[in-house]
């Protein structure tokens, strides 16, 4: 539609969706085009018509959407053609990338859903999803406010995953779950480039795939797809090949390419079988196959925990973080997340420690509750496919678990006790995790998603029952071939030297048939265990793993620093705010402001983006870092107003971010020194328009403006803004800085002034102002 629009004449900034109502003909005209070309499913233009982007020029959605659904069936009529609301990004991001939060985009959403459905769409494709969460917010709205089928394509970039980090593992397994009827990518690359990404969620998913790529890659002068109708066809075939049902094209492909794609289609494509897939929890950037043991951490959870109580009590979230982040750099493969304490509303606080931890670790999480309402909630708002603790084999149970696990497409433990109680054989165990089974399967919900927990006993209590856990495990592994779960730390419950007793039976039950042991991850004893045990049953390939974790000196080996080893560059790096924060407070003791930001929070932001440009990291840990790097600029910024005699107004200038770059922890660095040196600073933000600067600038006169980018791709927006200031008839001195910035840059734009930091910043406005 975007293609065709712009080809008719559309202008570079026209709403698409307004032409529904000012070019109805061009509309009918490109959708009959296509399926004359033999689409068989055309995307309404109502790819942009959510309450956010239409309140830009004051329309509704619900009105919008009928005009482009009337139009695109008015088009199919005669072609036997499905017509689709087409939902695409609302614009903006998501809470913890951006400020909309989850339910707000539900709700924008699900506007757009009903409008849908009223106005008569066959079908609702979701689209150009470039972050899970959003997709997981239009995907429930659709289930949740219509009746219809719903497709569901994201963007992604060569890299194998979106620019938010989302694997398509990860976006296979967890929009399967919630319940898309076909899922796949569109947009970004071209068809030989979707070819591994097809391949990768075919092995994750037995739901038709979508494949709609664009017209080959943008030559990067003039922007035209490198790829004709021809060679775009052919490549599709390898897409078909390898398992796409639906096919078609994204920017570029006009109805020449529909038409060759058509031309080498079979006319029924049959679904190639697959395997189930073997089961797998993920968050949005990392998916855990359950193909060997996996370690699930224990330590978030208030049991015996005076600390992690007060931290619940006290909405304490930084605390409840650092513990997941210690135990994720423990080793931890999943995290049990557990917030039930007297006094707390779990319904409330569940979800509102998933989101905090799910900002900052990217392990898949168990959520633990025995409240229903407490799962949903939580469930609802993780971003990824989640695991839930528990239901048990009560009808009760039952009844209330596995309808919200179903739901949401979680796996679930299922706990080897009902109305009697725990029995005492290992058959009676095995009898209740056959009947938990058989009522999953019964819901829908796949056998690999279902884990048994045969329950530990403390063996200082019960001590014949150790066994009977034991023989309860190999049977549930060994005849029904689940997934077997066990929270093994309560065996050496009340005994001396709990670790070497815990350490033992883990590795017996290792050994019987337990995959997921749940432990305490920061303990040695349970982390050497299970490395030992990976080697020896073969899941370690030349027992690398094992070499790496000793290769170190024994004191180093995978111990996670605890919060009193943690260096202010680590609590940074890993978001830790309340550590960065406590750690940058130590550190002024002794050591400058101003040393403090460049010796030790630029470089440690410095190795997070590294991190980023590699793959390592992703934007929510690149978002969480610059909340931690903030909070320590914030004691520094006390320190400075507590240091700085206020001085005299030495003179008023204006700081800004340029257009287009939000990076701004530079710029109120600057700001800071510079209003510590006595200059009155009008901070315009961030993205701010040259406009706004310029506007400023002329109306105040300020003798100097200051102007801080980020990024290679707001340089220009830099020069935009000095070249217009210098047009002024009285143009202030422009001082330009910011990591991309240079002096040759300056000097090429224009600039009157570089400086390379806060202090330089500060020299130069002496300079500037004792000159006036
Ligand atoms: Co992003 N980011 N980021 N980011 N980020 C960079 C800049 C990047 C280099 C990371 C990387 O890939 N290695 C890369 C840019 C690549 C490029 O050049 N094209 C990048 C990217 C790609 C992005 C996004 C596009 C990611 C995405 O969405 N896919 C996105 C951009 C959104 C946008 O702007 N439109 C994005 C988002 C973010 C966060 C929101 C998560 C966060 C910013 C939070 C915030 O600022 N409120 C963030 C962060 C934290 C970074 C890194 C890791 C750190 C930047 C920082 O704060 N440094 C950064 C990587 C890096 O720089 N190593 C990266 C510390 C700060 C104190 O230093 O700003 O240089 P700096 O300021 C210094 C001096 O430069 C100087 O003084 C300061 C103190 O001494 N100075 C001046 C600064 N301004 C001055 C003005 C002056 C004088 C001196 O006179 C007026």
């Amino acid at each position: 539609m975007g293609t065709m629009l712009q080809k008719m004449g559309m202008e570079p900034g026209d709403v698409p969706e307004l032409l529904n109502f000012t070019r109805p003909n061009w509309i009918v005209s490109i959708h009959q085009a296509y399926l004359e070309a033999g689409s068989r499913i055309i995307y309404a233009n109502t790819f942009g018509a959510n309450r956010r982007k239409l309140a830009r020029v004051n329309r509704e959605p619900g009105p919008v959407i009928a005009a482009a659904i009337g139009l695109a069936k008015e088009a199919a009529r005669g072609f036997g053609a499905l017509v689709a609301l087409d939902v695409g990004p609302i614009g903006e991001l998501l809470e913890p990338m951006g400020t909309l939060s989850f339910e707000t985009a539900y709700d924008v959403f699900a506007e757009m859903m009903r409008a849908g459905a009223a106005a008569g769409a066959d079908l609702i494709v979701i689209e150009t999803m470039t972050d899970l969460y959003e997709a997981k917010a239009a995907l429930l709205a659709a289930k949740e406010n219509t009746g219809l089928p719903v497709f569901v394509t994201m963007s992604f970039e060569a890299s194998g995953r979106t620019f938010t980090g989302c694997t398509a593992a990860s976006m296979a397994r967890t929009l399967e779950g919630l319940g898309a009827d076909a899922i796949g990518v569109n947009c970004s690359l071209g068809p030989r480039e979707l070819l591994p990404l097809i391949r990768e969620l075919r092995r994750n998913t037995a739901l038709p795939l979508i494949a709609k790529p664009n017209a080959g890659l943008p030559d990067p002068e003039d922007g035209h797809y490198d790829l004709p109708p021809e060679e775009f066809a052919a490549a599709m075939a390898d897409l078909t090949r390898a398992g796409a049902t639906l096919v078609g094209g994204c920017c570029g492909t006009d109805p020449a390419y529909i038409r060759s794609l058509k031309q080498i289609l079979p006319e029924e494509t049959v679904l190639p079988a697959s395997p189930p897939p073997p089961g797998l929890v993920c968050s949005a950037t990392t998916a855990v196959t359950l193909d060997r043991v996996r370690v699930i951490g224990e330590r978030v959870n208030p049991t015996g925990k005076k600390r992690f109580q007060q931290a619940l009590l006290e909405n304490d979230l930084d605390y409840i973080v650092s513990v997941a982040v210690q135990e994720m750099d423990a080793g931890a493969d999943i995290l049990d997340v557990n917030v039930g304490f007297p006094g707390v509303d779990e319904k409330a606080m569940l979800p509102r420690v998933v989101k905090a931890i799910q900002a900052a670790v990217d392990l898949p999480l168990q959520l633990d509750s025995v409240d229903p309402a407490a799962l949903e909630a939580a469930l609802r708002v993780y971003n990824g496919k989640a695991a839930v603790n528990s239901v048990s084999g009560k009808e009760e149970s039952l009844a209330a678990i596995l309808p919200v696990v179903k739901k949401y497409g979680a796996a679930v433990i299922g706990l080897t006790l009902d109305e009697n109680g725990l029995p005492d054989t290992a058959e009676k165990r095995f009898a209740i995790a056959e009947k938990i089974l058989s009522r999953a399967l019964s819901m829908g919900i796949p056998r690999q998603d279902v884990w048994i927990d045969c329950l530990t006993l403390t063996v200082s209590a019960q001590q014949d029952q150790a066994e009977e856990t034991l023989r309860a495990v190999t049977l549930v592994r060994q005849k029904l071939g689940l997934q077997t779960v066990l929270g093994v730390s309560n065996i050496s419950f009340g005994l001396p030297n709990r670790p070497l007793v815990t350490q033992t039976f883990l590795i017996r039950a290792l050994h019987a048939g337990l995959t997921l042991p749940i432990v305490n991850p920061n303990q040695r004893e349970m982390m050497d265990a299970v490395a030992a045990f990976r080697v020896l049953n073969g899941e370690d390939a030349q027992c690398a793993g094992y070499i790496a974790r000793f290769a170190q000196a024994q004191a180093e080996a995978k111990s996670a620093p605890s919060p009193s080893s943690m260096t202010l560059e680590e609590a940074i790096q890993r978001g830790l705010k309340a550590d960065a924060a406590r750690l940058a407070r130590d550190a002024l003791q002794s050591e400058a402001p101003l040393n403090l930001v460049e010796q030790r929070l630029i470089p440690a932001l410095d190795r997070v983006g590294l991190d980023y440009e590699k793959g390592a990291a992703f934007l929510p840990q690149l978002l969480s870092a610059a909340q931690a790097a903030q909070a320590v600029f914030e004691e520094i910024r006390q320190q400075l107003d507590s240091q700085g005699a206020k001085q005299a107004e030495k003179g008023r200038l204006i700081l800004a971010t340029v257009q287009g770059d939000i990076h701004d922890i530079g710029k109120n660095i600057v700001k800071t020194v510079l209003q510590n040196y006595g200059y009155a600073v009008i901070d315009l933000g961030r993205d701010v328009p040259p406009e706004t600067i310029v506007e400023t600038a002329a109306a105040q006169q300020i003798p100097l403006v200051g102007l801080s980018a980020l990024m290679t791709t707001t340089l220009p927006a830099m020069a935009e803004t000095v070249s217009r200031l210098k047009r002024l008839p009285h143009p202030p001195f422009v001082l330009v800085g910011g990591a991309v910035v240079t002096p040759e840059y300056a000097q090429a734009i224009g600039a009157d002034g570089y400086a390379k930091d806060a202090r330089a910043a500060a020299a130069v406005a002496r300079e500037v102002f004792a000159g006036l």
